[in-house]
């Protein structure tokens, strides 16, 4: 499914996309065709019904360090023109996970660094390998934040935390962070892959519909009033409650049955 040495790799089994950053030896940098990559795979995953789970993972020890500073460098001193990097590939890459129709799982496998670490709390669930961190590295190279983690990092962790660990950058270990309320589970690194697979393989067996619904029915009460919220709910409740899957779910409820979910 993926080209050999291909930046970023995608495979779809079992209805789980995984789309695995594939450049270890830049810590999983983010040069350009990373960000192309990584960007398509995520509009691939949503585009593809056979989809119901999609994991974000890296390989080698890092999960991502952010955009890759020596591409960023060598472009600049050969004088090419100002790259709108963020608008063109971070942006994209952000709102494809946070309007995913169906759970993204970041499985962090290491260090997350800059826009690395954005990408991971865009994330619905981070699980985190014991060795990995956080770091809000944008400070350290004198930019502002990007890639969404002004408005999700304090979402995770409150307004003054985000603050501080936005103004000074260090390694959030993984401990740490889950006490933050980063991480959502730490596990030690070699049961990664394994509670990562059993998390994935029991959402893509999930209410997808429900799990979208439930996703924009939180990303808009985020940014509206409570009789907006409700507004919304309201419709969202219509849509669920209108599908195979609810209907069955309750059948399955009053028969005493487990329900299989069909995604619908
Ligand atoms: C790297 C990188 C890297 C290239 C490590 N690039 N090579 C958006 C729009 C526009 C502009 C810019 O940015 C953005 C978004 C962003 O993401 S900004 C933030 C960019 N990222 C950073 O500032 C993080 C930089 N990296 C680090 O702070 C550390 O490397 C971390 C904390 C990630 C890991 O530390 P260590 O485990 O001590 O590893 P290391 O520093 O020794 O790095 C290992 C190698 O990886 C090393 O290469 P070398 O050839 O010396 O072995 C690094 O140069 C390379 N590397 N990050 N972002």
């Amino acid at each position: 499914m993926t080209e050999p040495h291909a930046p970023v790799s995608y495979e779809v089994a079992d209805g789980v996309a995984t789309i695995a950053l594939a450049r270890p030896e830049s810590l999983n940098a983010f040069d350009d065709a990373t960000k192309v990559a990584f960007r398509d795979h995520l509009h691939d995953a949503a585009a593809d019904d056979t989809v119901r789970c999609v994991v974000l993972t890296g390989s080698g020890r890092a999960f991502s360090a952010g955009q890759d500073l020596k591409e960023l460098v060598a472009k600049r001193d050969s004088g090419a023109p100002l790259s709108n990097t963020v608008e063109e590939h971070y942006n994209p890459m952000v709102l494809a996970i946070t309007t995913m129709p169906k759970p993204v799982i970041a499985a962090v496998n290491g260090i997350a660094a800059g826009a690395g670490a954005s990408l991971a709390f865009a994330a619905d669930f981070r699980i985190v390998a014991e060795s990995a961190g956080f770091n809000l590295a944008f400070a350290g190279i004198a930019l502002s934040a990007d890639t969404g983690a002004s408005w999700t990092l304090q979402r995770l962790v409150g307004f003054p935390k985000a603050t501080e660990l936005l103004l000074l950058p260090r390694t959030i270990r993984a401990d740490e962070a889950l006490q933050l309320g980063i991480a959502t589970q730490v596990v030690p690194d070699d049961e990664l892959a394994d509670v990562v697979r059993e998390l994935a393989t029991r959402l893509a067996a999930g209410p997808t519909l429900a799990y979208a619904s439930l996703k924009r029915a939180l990303a808009y009460s985020a940014t509206h009033s409570l009789p907006e919220a409700l507004t919304n709910e309201g419709r969202l409740m219509a849509l669920t409650g209108a599908s195979e899957d609810h209907r069955a779910a309750v059948n399955a409820f009053l028969a005493k049955e487990k329900p299989t979910f069909v995604g619908r």
